[in-house]
């Protein structure tokens, strides 16, 4: 087990496309148990394998509140077989964008197959919480971020800000 450290804005790594998963093995399920470690770690209630580096398409989540059992999820190779007309809007963030919330609107409710942490077929009716993390899940295993359903304007001045926090921790970069 081991703690991985995250892709953050504006790393390129963030916009590959992840390649679908080929064997459910216990490479494969080593991967999904760090991540998940790291989740928690963060802490977090998804994780998509790209923000660890790893262009797979392969995500995590969990959405159990603190002093709640931990209810682990592991989605290999999802894809939303349906979404409603229905809409709903949350507050997201993503641990690749750190302290940064907005307001996101997505469909309310998604149907999505994926194979499980065992490498079997199966399919959940999502609304809700669920609905939302795994649309922004899967935008990740696709290289988009939440910030490209807000505005532009929004989105240049997180762009920015983070292009500016990074150059200001690259290497060689003098205090003062
Ligand atoms: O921890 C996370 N919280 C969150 C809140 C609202 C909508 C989506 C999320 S996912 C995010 C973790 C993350 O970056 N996953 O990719
Ligand atoms: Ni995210």
């Amino acid at each position: 087990m081991s703690i991985k450290p995250l892709i953050i804005l504006p790393d390129p790594i963030l916009r590959q496309v992840s390649k679908p998963v080929e064997r459910v093995d216990s490479d494969l399920r080593k991967l999904a148990v760090d991540m998940l470690e790291t989740m928690y770690d963060a802490p977090g209630i998804g994780l998509a394998a790209i923000q660890v580096g790893e262009p797979r398409r392969l995500l995590v989540i969990d959405l159990a509140k603190e002093g709640e059992e931990p209810a682990p999820h592991v989605f290999i190779n999802p894809e939303i077989l349906e979404s409603s007309d229905q809409r709903s809007v949350y507050e997201e963030g993503c641990l690749s964008i750190p302290d940064y919330y907005a307001e996101v609107e997505r469909p309310a409710a998604v149907r999505v197959k994926y194979l499980d942490r065992d490498g079997k077929l199966q399919e959940m009716q999502a609304e809700g919480l669920m609905a939302t993390c795994l649309q922004h899940e899967i935008d990740h295993l696709n290289g988009v971020l939440f910030i490209d359903h807000i505005s532009k304007l929004k989105r240049d001045m997180v762009v920015r800000k983070f292009k500016k926090l990074a150059k200001d921790k690259a290497p060689g970069k003098m205090v003062g």
